[in-house]
């Protein structure tokens, strides 16, 4: 017969106690922490201390070189009608990155697969993405596509932002075709609208460092909000909307006794389009971020776990392709719009490389097609 030492649970109930306190202080302090109740399977209060402990490296400053387009038969890759929207992702899981593509005309998206090596990426011919029987089309349009494993069944899924404002899914069958596409709504927790805005981007990233994989939308309203996760294995996709994302932004001015107050982007960004990355290796995530005016931004995280802090928001690449945080390119001449920026290492150098799909509009490239989207590669280099 065993016997429990009295002790023992007096030491076990000031544990739970102190847990529980450290908890609720959590859950007050921090607008986008995890209910534990609404969140069991994913344990994101143990991961929340794994993640904090990730502890700061010194920053990489890196330097972007001068833009090259990304080729498709050695030609540029030109999104028709537009508002290219990349995902780099290993769409055929070879090892090497491929190119999911969404663009403006037809509400397409293309999958072009990588045919190059490590470090050379190469990417011949294109192939429209099918859900269920049919091409699928983004009804709405606009697709921002990522490609997400939605229900951890080691299938990766794809999920799409869309012109309405809804959030479109396909999933992987184990014969790798996909189902056809469903929405994906968001449940909405008390005192928050389930709503997302119009004009989704978005991107996939592991928020509060659970083990899988959030949402982050931007909407034409300048907001991000994040998605958590909640899918059990092999469930159907549940995410919970659990906030939006506090980045401020400084205006620029030419006037040098304009005061240097700070805004929330939403005041002056349109149309953004985030994507989540520790750009700088420092161990915090930062959020790169593109914008109907075609300024790329980066906010840097400056801490980690479910409530992030990030430093006001600076133009990383500008809409005329010059840069601002080092200014090395030529303005290219040509202004673009709706930048949808990713990273990757493109040429596996071990730094980070910036991918900006964009959209703009010319009377006499051709005849027939005014509107083009091209994606841009920026190599990262560090400074040393
Ligand atoms: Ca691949
Ligand atoms: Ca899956
Ligand atoms: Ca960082
Ligand atoms: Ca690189």
């Amino acid at each position: 017969m065993s016997v429990t030492h009295p002790v023992s649970i007096s030491w076990i109930s000031a544990v739970s106690i102190f847990l529980v306190t450290l908890l609720s202080f959590k859950l007050r302090a921090d607008p986008l922490a995890l209910d534990p109740q609404n969140d069991a399977y994913s344990g994101n209060e143990r991961a929340f201390e794994t993640v904090i402990e990730n502890r700061k490296a010194a920053p990489l400053e890196i330097h972007l070189m001068e833009p090259f387009p990304v080729t498709i038969n050695e030609k540029p890759l030109d999104a028709y009608f537009g508002h290219a929207s990349p995902d780099i992702s290993d769409f055929d899981q070879d090892g090497n990155f491929d190119l999911i593509v969404g663009q403006s005309g037809g509400s397409w998206v293309k999958i072009f697969r990588n045919r190059g090596s490590a470090g050379n990426p190469v990417f011949t011919g294109g192939a429209h993405f099918r859900a269920g029987s049919d091409l699928a089309v983004i009804p709405s349009g606009m697709p921002v596509p990522r490609l997400i494993d939605l229900n951890h069944d080691r299938l990766n899924d794809l999920i799409f932002g869309s012109a309405s404002g809804e959030i479109y899914m396909a999933m992987q069958n184990r014969n790798r075709t996909f189902s056809k596409l469903e929405p994906l709504r968001p449940i909405a927790r008390p005192g928050l609208s389930g709503s997302l805005g119009r004009y989704l981007s978005l991107d996939t990233v592991d928020w509060d460092g659970d083990g899988d994989t959030d949402i982050l939308v931007g909407n034409q309203g300048g907001e991000i909000f994040v998605l958590n996760n909640l899918t059990r294995p092999e469930g159907k996709p549940t995410f919970a909307k659990i906030g939006s994302l506090d980045i401020s932004i400084q205006p620029e001015t030419s006037n040098k006794d304009a005061s240097r107050e700070i805004f929330p982007i939403s005041n002056f960004i349109r149309y953004v389009s985030p994507h989540a990355v520790d750009w700088n290796q420092d161990g915090f995530m930062d959020v790169i971020f593109g914008s109907s005016g075609g300024d790329v931004y980066i906010a840097f995280g400056k801490n980690n776990g479910p409530s992030r802090l990030f430093s006001p928001a600076e133009i990383l690449v500008r809409s005329d392709r010059s840069y601002a945080l080092n200014d090395e390119v030529q303005p290219s001449g040509i202004s673009v719009q709706f930048t949808k920026p990713v990273t990757c290492d493109w040429n596996s150098d071990g730094v980070l490389d910036l991918v900006v799909g964009d959209h703009f509009e010319l009377d006499a490239l051709d005849a027939v097609q005014t509107k083009h989207g091209f994606l841009w590669v920026y190599l990262g280099s560090v400074k040393q």
